[in-house]
């Protein structure tokens, strides 16, 4: 069978499932982004923004209930309940199918079904990826348009007659009652029903590179994270590439772009999300970003804490969520220090100031990576950067100190699986709780999360130089509630850090976690903090260790024996060093 009689085959048995009006194949073209964008301004699923300042330029409304990833409805559908694991929702393949079928039989009726063909990846790159998705909603289309690279170059890139991811999504009725997000990684298969939001609904993002993409990694030997990939440039003009995972909504698109507060240096951008990672024939670690764009969180985004997004997306963006200002532009809480008069809030609603945010606290840009002004030369590069430290970062208010570097990949990968974080508006549900989120992984890892961290370790042996692991928690408050370290453009001082760490140039001092920072070791030079802050920044207090030390043995005892030794003997190792 040949590859286009393959995906034929199967676009035809989703259109005999969901009784499209018609199907439409995508090029990628700009025409065809162009026709969509028409068709949306036409029916009101797209508003136009301000042409003279925000040139082409959308503001997308969603339906009140369908404003983030919904992870409660989100399942790994794999015959094995324990190849998915206790951290993920599960659902046996039929009977995933027989329900959501029952949502999607004829469920595009009276509308196109659109036929996506994307490539995960840069072009001509043997780690890209290919899928194809069909949607039956055109703002799904312009995002992918956006967010991944669509259109012939996507099938040129299969390898076999069965080398690609398929998805089939429709908005349904886009009531919860009615939401699936299903992953059949032993079929390279996703089902989405229900949810137009853009980490439910843009398949090629969570649902192929993460999820379906991190199943695939285990099998061949690499890694899909969620990661974004910075290049830090010293004054000399050497680059040092970094991963780094954060969860959802704390940062990472910040710090993909931040701009150096100190002289000479410089952040070169790579990706904001994932990376997908392996070890090259020297065994050495290199990393490509599989998106073509950015799907940022809107709110807190200004020109102190991510000039160079505000700068991206003057043009060419489609805005979902935001609030709008008299004159049609997009406005979203930490924009500007004050809100504008007379501005309407996500829902189109007239705004007053007190009635809660004028947008969403998960609203988006969606807009192309060639946007960004600190894009890395080199950001498509088929083979990859070289990457020579990973970060593991999550938010906490308490006991995580700002930064501190793992004894060694083993104790590294110990790190990021001992991971907690207070959860964002990025998803729904409850914002502030802390909750287990190993390297940034829990709504994201496509199998049982004790293997995945077997598969770390497993890699960290393939690799010639391993890169440094560092763990950093730029949201440490005091006791007042105010945070320790002024974090954003301030970050660079402990990307600094860590690239001498690296280059074996900075002093630290060991303790029962890691490397801190030495006195003195991190720049500080014209910051405003005191030493008797950064002190407390930095300290790893033995009491909230122990107590947090004996939480995380109660995460790991569910993984049982397929918990990794080394894992729990640097869990039992830690421990031991607090209490000597
Ligand atoms: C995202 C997320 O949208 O992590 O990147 O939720
Ligand atoms: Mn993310």
């Amino acid at each position: 069978m040949s590859v286009t009689s393959v995906t034929e085959k199967w676009v035809d048995e989703a259109a005999a499932l969901t009784r499209p009006s018609r199907v439409v194949w995508c090029d990628g073209s700009k025409i065809e982004y162009d026709a969509l964008v028409e068709e949306m301004l036409r029916d009101g699923t797209l508003l136009p923004l301000n042409p003279t300042t925000y040139p082409n330029c959308y503001l997308h409304r969603s339906h009140p209930q369908d404003v983030a990833r919904t992870e409660q409805l989100t399942f790994i559908c794999t015959c094995e309940r324990d190849d998915a694991g206790l951290t993920n929702n599960w659902m046996a393949p039929a009977e995933a199918k027989a329900r959501a079928g029952g949502f999607l039989r004829g469920a595009m009726q009276d509308r196109p079904m659109y036929v996506i063909p994307y490539l995960m990846g840069p072009a001509g790159s043997s780690m890209s990826r290919v899928g194809l998705m069909v949607t039956d909603s055109a703002y799904v289309v312009a995002s992918m348009h956006i967010m991944t690279r669509v259109g012939p170059v996507a099938l040129q890139h299969m390898r076999s007659e069965d080398d690609l991811v398929f998805g089939l999504h429709s908005l349904g009725d886009l009531s919860p009652d009615r939401r699936l997000i299903l992953h059949f990684p032993e079929e390279k298969l996703i089902w989405s029903v229900g949810s137009g939001y853009g980490g439910n609904a843009l398949l090629g993002k969570k649902c192929h590179s993460l999820r379906i993409g991190s199943w695939q990694a285990r099998r061949e030997g690499w890694l899909a994270e969620h990661m974004l990939i910075i290049g830090v440039e010293d004054p000399e003009g050497r680059v040092a590439y970094l991963a780094a995972a954060m969860p959802s909504a704390s940062g990472k698109t910040n710090l993909a772009m931040v701009e150096s507060r100190l002289p000479g240096w410089r952040v070169w951008t790579v990706g904001d999300d994932i990376a997908w990672m392996h070890v090259d024939a020297s065994g050495q670690l290199r990393a490509t970003n599989p998106e073509r764009g950015f799907f940022g969180v809107a709110p807190n985004t200004s020109p102190k804490t991510n000039a160079n997004a505000i700068t991206m997306v003057r043009s060419n963006t489609i805005f979902t969520n935001v609030a709008l200002t008299p004159s049609r532009e997009p406005w979203w809480e930490g924009l500007t220090a004050e809100p504008p008069a007379g501005l309407m809030d996500w829902q189109g609603r007239p705004w007053q100031p007190g009635s809660g945010p004028a947008a969403h606290p998960n609203s988006r840009f969606t807009v192309l990576a060639q946007q960004c002004p600190s894009m890395a030369p080199n950001w498509e590069d088929p083979q990859g950067v070289p990457i020579s430290g990973l970060i593991f970062g999550s938010r906490r208010s308490q006991v995580i100190p700002l930064v501190f570097e793992a004894f060694d990949w083993t104790h590294g990968v110990f790190l990021g699986s001992a991971m907690s974080t207070e959860t964002t508006a990025a998803i729904t549900g409850k914002v502030g709780v802390v909750r287990r989120d190993p390297m940034a992984m829990l709504p994201f890892c496509g199998y049982n999360m004790a293997d995945y961290f077997a598969h770390w370790l497993a890699v960290g042996r393939r690799l010639a130089r391993p890169p440094r692991i560092f763990r950093v928690n730029w949201f440490r408050r005091d006791g007042d509630g105010r945070f320790l370290w002024p974090g954003y453009s301030e970050n660079v001082r402990i990307l600094k850090w860590m690239v001498e760490r690296i280059r074996g140039a900075a002093r630290a001092e060991e303790t029962p976690v890691g490397w801190i920072p030495a006195p003195g070791a991190l720049d500080t030079s014209g910051l405003d903090v005191t030493p008797e802050r950064l002190r407390q920044a930095l300290h790893c207090d033995a009491q909230e260790w122990l107590a947090a030390l004996d939480d995380l043995g109660e995460f790991y005892r569910q993984f049982g024996p397929r918990l990794p030794a080394p894992i729990a003997q640097a869990l039992a190792e830690t421990q031991r060093r607090f209490r000597a």
